[in-house]
């Protein structure tokens, strides 16, 4: 990288002034995929709790292993890369940074959106599966009934929004303070935290998350998703939003 495009990187909020206008040249840079040895630095790769074939056959092992250790690894190696020359951005909470995407450099603004989006959405994609899921209960079963419609309309619908998601995306399941629950999708790795919500689950409609085994079936891949589902795991993160403590 460039000295003249590293002075762009930095907070608009360190109060030095941003750079006016920082040429689309930039943008292209910081947006390359990640290098060949993937640079250290303060974000890392999360483990996944489980082994790369629990969920065979709805996701097939390599699909696991390509999705966790490429794509996600690459969205880290990337943010490394920005941290390098944005420390404040390796210390900053999920949420500070993706509700408040405006307070960053131009320069910046672009790959953090997208990585740090990605970062988020896969941190909280990995946690929300895992084998022997088994149905939701409680006070999700309730909110489910109560904003959603039960059980088979909340899974018809998420099924058809993920399938109406044009080109690569999200769906969402987002939820208030209150405990309300909303069915969104958002483009490419955009978060509801980006307009201050939060995201109870989601699920992955890339085709990077399911091609390998459904080709341009995503319909397909979008049932047999529901296998995956840790439930135990979305009851916990439903009371941290209640809590006021869910981040990704
Ligand atoms: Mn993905």
């Amino acid at each position: 990288m460039s000295s003249m495009s590293r002075r762009h990187l930095m907070f608009a909020a360190t109060g030095i002034a941003a750079v006016a206008a920082a040429p689309r040249l930039v943008f292209a840079q910081a947006a390359a995929p990640a290098p060949a040895a993937a640079p250290t630095g303060p974000f890392t790769l999360p483990p996944l709790t489980y082994p790369t074939n629990a969920f065979e056959p709805h996701i097939d092992a390599k699909t696991m292993e390509i999705h966790h250790g490429k794509h996600h690894a690459a969205y880290v190696a990337n943010l490394n890369n920005v941290a390098k020359t944005n420390s404040q951005l390796g210390t900053a909470k999920f949420e500070d940074v993706l509700g408040n995407l405006n307070a960053l450099d131009d320069s910046i603004k672009f790959t953090v959106r997208n990585n740090l989006g990605g970062h988020a959405n896969h941190t909280m994609f990995w946690e929300i599966m895992g084998p022997n899921g088994g149905k939701p209960e409680g006070e999700v079963l309730a909110a489910i009934d109560r904003d959603l419609g039960g059980m088979e309309k909340f899974q018809n619908d998420f099924n058809a929004a993920g399938g109406r998601q044009f080109g690569s995306g999200w769906v969402f399941v987002t939820v208030s303070k209150e405990g309300k629950l909303a069915i969104e999708t958002r483009p490419n790795q955009d978060n509801p935290m980006m307009d201050g919500r939060r995201a109870l689950m989601g699920n992955d409609v890339w085709e990077h998350a399911y091609y390998l085994n459904y080709q341009n079936r995503r319909a397909d891949y979008l049932k047999a998703w529901w296998n995956t589902v840790n439930w135990a795991k979305i009851a916990e993160r439903y009371a941290a939003a209640k809590a006021g403590t869910l981040g990704a």
